[in-house]
């Protein structure tokens, strides 16, 4: 790695370009990290305040004010928290439906710190859950596990991606996994490299990238787990430290 003095220089010459690198330097990832502390300490506060019978709004409400409160500088991107059948839309958004017993609830969020974005996922249950929601969020969480745990300098994005993939598919769910499975992060929410199945990028150390694969069921519910990881060159580490076990209200 360049000097640190170094990396800022050629950082601003690259931002005053309007250019922006996969690799970032270790003032962007500590930013990073903080926005994603942020988002952790945020989800601990949702998860004493959520309840059945609020609505999906009054919880992204929440989670707003709450990222506002904890000095976030804006959001990284408008708020998703659906519930029940809603789940079953990767980018819905929330409405005046009410979080009811039995339903898996899926919160995406991101607060700024110093310009740079946060960007987490969590799904959690209400009340009691049947089996096949079970098993849906296993496979995910299977999944993005294995997926963060193959991400290394030198893995192909199209690598990662296909870990999760297969996961999903076996487990008999492939055709309702409708999206990549993650996508790098920095001043934009969305930046290169994207991990999907028609990826070319390879990643490098001091990547900042997202691990969120999800199922989505039409007409019944979903589930999506996503953490955000930078990478090194012998694994990640992992900048979401909030609990990914099933974790019912
Ligand atoms: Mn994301």
């Amino acid at each position: 790695m360049m000097a640190a003095a170094e990396q800022e220089k050629a950082k601003a010459a690259e931002q005053e370009k309007g250019e922006t690198s996969m690799v970032k330097t270790e003032a962007e990832l500590l930013a990073i990290l903080e926005a994603e502390a942020m988002g952790d300490a945020c989800f601990d506060h949702i998860l004493g305040y959520i309840r059945p019978g609020m609505t999906e709004l009054q919880v992204a409400d929440e989670i707003e004010r709450t990222l506002k409160a904890l000095g976030s500088e804006g959001l990284a991107f408008p708020t998703i928290c659906v519930s029940g059948e809603n789940t079953n839309l990767p980018h819905g958004e929330p409405s005046e439906k009410v979080i009811e017993e039995g339903d898996l609830v899926t919160m995406d969020f991101g607060g700024i710190v110093r310009g740079y974005c946060g960007d987490m996922t969590r799904t959690i249950g209400i009340g009691h859950l049947g089996e096949e929601q079970r098993k849906v969020y296993d496979t995910v969480l299977r999944a993005q596990r294995a997926g963060l745990a193959a991400c290394r300098a030198g893995v192909s994005c199209f690598d990662v991606d296909k870990v999760c993939r297969d996961i999903i598919t076996e487990a008999g769910y492939g055709e309702y996994y409708i999206h990549g499975t993650g996508h790098g992060v920095g001043r934009e929410v969305h930046e290169a490299p994207t991990l999907n199945a028609k990826s070319k990028e390879v990643l490098e150390a001091y990547m900042p990238v997202t691990v969120e694969p999800g199922i989505y069921i039409p007409g019944k519910f979903g589930a999506r787990i996503e953490d955000l990881a930078i990478i090194t060159d012998f694994g990640i580490i992992n900048g979401t430290k909030s609990e990914k076990e099933l974790i019912i209200i």
